[in-house]
């Protein structure tokens, strides 16, 4: 969910000729695997991984998988989910990238477009209508199912979970076939490069779809390491595997893809109103449209930025229209590196009835929902509107502010 800088780069254009420029530029190799390009220890667990995936793929051939991917898919969920499909192809399974929600950053749509990313949306009617038995089984890819609105329904039609491949904290207790969680690596990228480097699939540079979803990988490994500033070795030596079928001018694309215009405005409430203390930047930015969600981590990494600030959390209610649905959202990021935003997300926000907390998050970042109940749905009075956000923007200030904490000047996280 990381994303650039404020660009001010003129809007992208799509060159259909791509794949021919950047054939030519590059030297063309049939990648043999490089199998000294990775730790030891992750020689070890990678190899021991591959045979077993190996085995499970077997079994499973000539099935058709559901790989369901959190409702806002990111970078990483999206590439590591492309060569997943080309890992499972192998094996004649056919597997049907979906996810939920929505594609909400402006360089993941330009990710998917450009590359031609093979992922599709369902809608809330699509997840009723769907006839669930072309499906043997289902996958979770950089998530385990419960950033997904499509595992009750992979549930409910008693779909079995064949693979997960997730770098997130254990959510539970997981039934599946084959688990490769590895929460000390930054991206789920760079564990299916190493399964990549292994040889589970051999890349080429001259078809082009290798060499594109090896750029989405570069994306999504770039993506969730901050722009490789929080890359550690492993993610390095995936990155320079990567870089043999990379292209570079591709991904420059992707970077540089705009935003719209309704995002630039929630940036900019989220500067008019946001309130400083403690070296925290707090600013809830009101209502905005589902396909809009994605301003508010944009905002929150626009903020953080600011001189004397190093946590930012910008919140606001986001709306579907077509399904009367509200929820507030928020985005947390830090520079901090004695703040732990999973600690501080649970810690601010606490848990529902059931005893699901409203968010977490990983290192440096952080989101929450939090659902309106009866509260929620659209209403033609604006005043009412008006005192509708005015609460929730109250409670939220109230709960961040317990802890930010300044009498002592001391931030609590625990
Ligand atoms: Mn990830």
């Amino acid at each position: 969910m990381d994303s650039a800088p404020v660009s001010t780069e003129p809007e992208i254009t799509f060159p259909e000729s791509y794949d021919a420029q950047a054939r030519l530029s590059r030297e063309t190799t049939s990648a043999k695997p490089l199998q000294g390009w990775m730790t030891s220890q992750a020689r070890t667990l990678t190899d021991q991984k591959v045979d077993e995936i190996r085995r499970v793929l077997e079994k499973h051939r000539g099935q058709r998988h559901l790989v369901a991917l959190q409702d806002f898919p990111d970078p990483d969920a999206l590439s590591c989910a492309w060569a997943y499909k080309l890992i499972a192809q192998q094996y004649d399974i056919r597997c049907d990238i979906v996810y939920a929600g929505a594609l909400s950053h402006q360089e993941n749509i330009a990710l998917v477009r450009l590359t031609g990313l093979p992922a599709q949306r369902w809608t809330p009617q699509t997840l009723k209508d769907k006839d669930w038995s072309l499906y043997q089984g289902c996958v979770f890819i950089d998530n385990q199912g419960t950033t997904t609105q499509l595992m009750p329904y992979a549930e409910q039609a008693g779909l079995p979970i064949v693979v997960v491949i997730d770098h997130h904290m254990a959510q539970g207790e997981l039934q599946a076939e084959f688990v490769d969680l590895r929460p000390q690596v930054r991206a789920t990228s760079t564990i299916l490069t190493q399964y990549l480097q292994v040889g589970l699939l051999n890349l080429n540079t001259n078809n082009s779809e290798h060499v594109k979803c090896a750029t989405a990988l570069m994306h999504g490994l770039r993506s969730d390491t901050n722009r490789l500033m929080q890359a550690q070795e492993e993610d390095f030596l995936a990155a320079a595997y990567l870089s043999r079928f990379n292209d570079a001018q591709l991904l420059n694309s992707v970077l540089h893809a705009s935003r719209s215009k309704r995002v630039m405005d929630v940036i900019e409430r989220s500067l008019r109103n946001r309130v400083l203390q403690n070296n925290f930047s707090i600013a809830g930015v009101g209502y905005l449209r589902y396909d809009d969600r994605d301003a508010i981590p944009q905002a929150a990494d626009f903020l953080v930025t600011e001189e004397n600030v190093h946590t930012a959390v910008v919140y606001g209610i986001v709306h579907d229209e077509d399904e009367e649905l509200e929820v507030v959202i928020g985005s947390l990021r830090t520079s901090k590196i004695t703040l732990d935003p999973d600690e501080f997300i649970k810690e601010a926000f606490g848990q529902d009835a059931q005893g699901r907390f409203f968010g977490g998050g990983r290192s440096m970042a952080g989101g929450f929902e939090i659902p309106m109940g009866f509260l929620s749905g659209f209403n033609e009075n604006s005043e009412y509107t008006r005192m509708k956000w005015e609460v929730f923007d109250a409670q939220i200030k109230q709960k961040l502010f317990r802890l930010i904490n300044p009498e002592n000047d001391i931030i609590s996280t625990v």
